[in-house]
C-alpha cells in the first residue's frame, strides 16, 4: 500500500463549497475546463498520485542517484523514472501550460490542488516535470526564437532548471559573479560556477534547458552591481536546431558534483560549471539572452514566485499526509488505560486516540494542515483573478498585490509550521516507531526540512513580507485583507456558534496590526537613528508567523461557517466531515490565537541589546 494519504474531500470542500470555483471554471480563459472536468481531473490525479507516483517514493530515497565524475552524469533510479513517466504521459501538466503552447489552462486554484497531490506523493516528480511551466516564462518574455524554444521544450519533454545560486551568493543573489560575454552571432558565453541547482542533471530527458542569471560584460546600462545587473540566459545542455529541435553538439555546461542531502534525495542538487576549459570537452557554454533584454532578476522572479508557491504547497502536502498516517496509526495502536481509569491496573487497554494528549496532538496536526491547505488555495484564487484579467487584456492590480502579500506567508509560514509539526506531532504520534524507516514519517521530516531553506529562507520571506509586501506596497494589500477579516469578525457568521472565536480573531487581528504599526514606527525612527532598523529585523520572522496564524484562523472559521450551514441541513454521510471542520476551526482559534498577544508584547519590547552584545558573548 502507498505511503501517500491524500485528502481529496477537503480539497473539493475548499474549491467548491468555500471558494466558489464553479464560478470561474468553464468560463473566460478556463473555457475548456468546467467544474465537472476539474472534479474528474482531481479524482484521476488523486488516484495516480497514491498509486504510480507514490510507488517509487521510498526506493528513490534509499537508492538515490549517484554522480559519475567521469561522465558528469547522475541517472535517477528506474523506479522513479517509471513514476515520472506516468505523470508526464498523463499530460495533466497541460492544465498549467499556456494555450499557445498546446496547454489547456485551468485556474491556478485547480492547478495547485493538483499540485498538492503530486507534491505530497513524490515531490521531485513535480520539479523534474516543470519544463512546460519554465517554457511559459520563455514564451511570455521571449522573442520569436525564444518562443520556438519554449515549444520545443514542451514537444521534446526537456527538463529545465533555475540557476541563481553560487557558492558566495545564496540569499544575496546580487553577489553572483557568473559572467556573460556577447559573441558576434548574437549568442553569449557564460562563465562561472553555480551551486545547488535542482534537476541540473538526470537521464529523464535528452536535453536540459538552464535559465541562468549572469552578469553581462561591457554592456552599457547592464551588468552593474547587485541583482539589477544580472541578465537571464537560456543555456542548453546540448545545442539544437531551433526549427526542428534536432540535437547538435554538447554545450560547455557540465554538472561537476551532486550533493549528498538529508532528504528529497532523488531530486538532483547539482554544482554546475559553465564554460570551464578544463571540464568536459572544454567547450564554451553558449546561450541566448531571454527576450534580448537585460531584465534578468524581474524575469527570474516570475519563476521564483511560482516556485515559492510550489514549496509552500509541497510543505503542507507533506504535513497533510503525515497527519493522516499518524491518525491511522493512532486508531490502531493500543496502549495504556483510559485516563479516567488510570488507577485501575486491570482496566482495558485502549487505542491511543483515547488519550487527551494524543487528541490534542492530532487536532493540532489536522487544524494546521487544513488551515494551510486553505491558505494555499485561497492564495491561488487571487492568481485565478490575475489570469482572468490577463485574458481580458487587463490588469487586476489588487489581485496581483494580495497574491504578492500572501506568497511569503504560503512559503515561509507554510514550510516552518509543516516541518516543525511533522517532527513534533506527526512523528511523535507513532512513539518510537516513528523513528523507524518502516513508516514514512521520518522521510517526510527529512524531505520537508528543505522547504524552510530553498526559494529564500524563512528570514528572507519575513523581510520580503514586511519591506516589500507591506511597506513598499504602502499597506494596500494588507489593508484589503485586514478589511475582509474585520468584516468577518463583525459579521454574524456561525449564528452564535462562532461568536467567541470571532472575538479571538478580532483580538488577534488587532495584535498583528499593532506589530505592523510598531515596526513601521521603528522603521521611520531609523531615519534619525539608523540602528533602529535592527529592531525591525529582529521582528520580521515573528510578523510572518503572526500574520500566518491570523489568516489561517480566518480561513478555518470561514470554513466552519460553511460547515455549520451544511450541518443545519441534511449533511448525510458528510456529517463527521463537517463536524471535523467546525472542531478544527474552534481548536485553532482557541489554542493558537491567544498566543499572539504575547507575540505583540515581545515585539514591542524588543530593544537593541542583542545587537549591542559582543559576538564573543554568543
Ligand atoms: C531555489 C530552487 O532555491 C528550489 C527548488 C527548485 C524547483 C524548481 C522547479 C519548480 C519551478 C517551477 C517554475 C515554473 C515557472 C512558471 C512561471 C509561469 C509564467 N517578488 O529588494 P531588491 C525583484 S532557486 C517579485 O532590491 P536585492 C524585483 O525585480 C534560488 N520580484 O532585492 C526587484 O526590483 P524592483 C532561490 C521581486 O536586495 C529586484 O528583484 N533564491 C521580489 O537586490 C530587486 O529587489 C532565492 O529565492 C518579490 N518578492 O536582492 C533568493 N523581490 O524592486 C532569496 C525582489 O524594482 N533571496 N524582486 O521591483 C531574496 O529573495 C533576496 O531578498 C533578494 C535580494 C535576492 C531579492
Ligand atoms: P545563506 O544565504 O548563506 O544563509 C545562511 C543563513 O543566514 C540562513 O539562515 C539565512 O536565513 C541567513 N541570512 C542570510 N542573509 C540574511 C539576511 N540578509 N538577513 C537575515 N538572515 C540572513 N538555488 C538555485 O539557484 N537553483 C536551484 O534549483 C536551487 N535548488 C536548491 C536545492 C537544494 C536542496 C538546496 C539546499 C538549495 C537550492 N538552491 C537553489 C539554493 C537555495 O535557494 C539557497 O540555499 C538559499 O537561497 C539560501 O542560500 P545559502 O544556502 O547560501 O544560505
Amino acid at each position: 500500500m502507498s505511503h501517500y494519504k491524500s485528502n481529496i474531500r477537503d480539497i473539493e470542500f475548499n474549491l467548491f463549497e468555500v471558494l466558489g470555483r464553479d464560478e470561474v471554471l468553464g468560463t473566460g480563459p478556463f473555457a475548456e475546463v468546467d467544474a465537472d472536468t476539474a472534479r474528474e481531473v482531481l479524482a484521476e490525479v488523486d488516484r495516480l498520485a497514491r498509486d504510480e507516483l507514490a510507488a517509487s517514493f521510498v526506493e528513490s530515497d534509499r537508492t538515490p542517484p549517484v554522480f559519475d565524475p567521469a561522465t558528469n552524469t547522475a541517472p535517477v533510479p528506474e523506479a522513479f523514472k517509471k513514476s515520472y513517466q506516468a505523470w508526464m504521459d498523463a499530460e495533466f501538466w497541460r492544465l498549467n501550460t499556456f494555450a499557445e503552447l498546446g496547454g489547456t489552462p485551468a485556474p491556478a486554484s485547480v492547478c495547485w490542488a493538483m499540485g498538492e497531490l503530486v507534491l505530497g506523493a513524490n515531490p521531485a516528480i513535480w520539479m523534474y516535470g516543470a519544463g512546460p511551466m519554465f517554457a511559459g516564462v520563455l514564451h511570455r518574455n521571449g522573442t520569436e526564437r525564444d518562443r520556438k524554444i519554449a515549444q520545443l521544450m514542451i514537444d521534446k519533454g526537456w527538463v529545465a532548471t533555475m540557476v541563481l545560486t553560487e557558492p558566495d551568493a545564496g540569499s544575496d543573489v546580487g553577489a553572483g559573479r557568473a559572467k556573460a560575454t556577447a559573441n558576434d552571432d548574437g549568442t553569449w558565453n557564460i562563465e562561472g560556477v553555480k551551486r545547488f541547482i535542482t534537476s541540473g542533471e538526470s537521464d529523464l530527458s535528452d536535453n536540459i534547458i538552464h535559465l541562468v542569471l549572469a552578469r553581462p560584460q561591457g554592456v552599457e546600462g547592464a551588468g552593474g552591481p547587485g541583482t539589477k545587473g544580472l541578465s537571464l540566459f537560456i543555456v542548453p545542455k546540448f545545442h539544437f536546431d531551433i526549427e526542428t529541435g534536432e540535437l547538435g553538439e554538447r554545450n560547455g555546461v557540465y554538472v561537476t558534483n551532486v550533493e549528498h542531502k538529508m532528504g528529497i534525495k532523488v531530486s538532483n542538487t547539482c554544482e554546475v560549471t559553465f564554460g570551464d576549459p578544463s571540464v568536459g570537452g572544454g567547450e564554451p557554454a553558449r546561450g541566448y539572452l531571454l527576450g534580448e533584454v537585460h531584465n534578468g532578476i524581474a524575469q527570474m522572479f516570475q519563476v521564483i514566485e511560482n516556485a515559492r508557491m510550489m514549496v509552500g504547497t509541497k510543505a503542507i502536502a507533506t504535513l497533510s499526509t503525515g497527519y493522516l498516517n499518524a491518525l491511522e496509526f493512532a486508531k490502531e495502536r493500543v496502549q495504556g488505560a483510559d485516563l479516567t481509569r488510570s488507577a485501575d491496573k486491570t482496566a482495558p487497554r485502549v487505542p491511543i486516540t483515547h488519550h487527551p494528549d494524543v487528541r490534542r496532538s492530532l487536532m493540532t496536526q489536522k487544524s494546521f494542515a487544513e488551515a494551510m491547505r486553505a491558505l494555499v488555495l485561497y492564495t491561488a484564487t487571487w492568481q485565478d483573478k490575475v489570469m482572468i484579467a490577463e485574458h481580458n487584456g487587463e490588469r487586476d492590480e489588487l489581485a496581483e498585490k494580495v497574491n504578492d502579500l500572501l506568497l511569503p506567508i504560503v512559503k515561509g509560514y507554510g514550510s516552518e509550521r509543516s516541518w516543525v509539526l511533522l517532527g513534533t506531532e506527526s512523528l511523535q504520534t507513532f512513539g518510537g516507531s516513528g523513528f523507524l524507516q518502516e513508516y514514512p514519517i521520518e522521510q517526510y521530516v527529512r524531505d520537508a526540512k528543505i522547504d524552510t531553506l530553498y526559494e529564500g529562507t524563512t528570514a528572507i520571506q519575513g523581510q520580503d513580507l514586511f519591506f516589500r509586501k507591506i511597506v513598499k506596497d504602502q499597506g494596500a494589500a494588507l489593508g484589503h485583507l485586514a478589511g475582509e477579516i474585520s468584516a468577518f469578525v463583525e459579521s454574524g457568521a456561525g449564528n452564535g456558534r462562532l461568536k467567541n472565536e470571532r472575538e479571538l480573531l478580532g483580538q488577534a487581528l488587532d495584535d498583528a496590526q499593532a506589530i505592523v504599526g510598531h515596526l513601521i514606527n521603528e522603521l521611520m525612527s531609523a531615519q534619525d537613528e539608523v540602528r533602529n532598523i535592527y529592531k525591525v529585523g529582529l521582528n520580521t520572522s515573528r510578523l510572518l508567523m503572526v500574520l500566518g496564524d491570523v489568516v489561517c484562523a480566518w480561513l478555518l472559521l470561514r470554513q466552519a461557517e460553511v460547515a455549520l450551514e451544511k450541518l443545519g441541513g441534511d449533511p448525510g454521510k458528510d456529517q463527521a466531515f463537517y463536524e471535523g471542520k467546525v472542531a478544527a476551526a474552534q481548536f485553532f482559534a482557541r489554542n493558537v490565537l491567544p498566543k499572539l498577544s504575547a507575540e505583540r508584547a515581545i515585539a514591542e519590547g524588543v530593544d537593541l541589546e542583542l545587537m549591542d552584545l559582543d559576538e564573543s558573548a554568543f
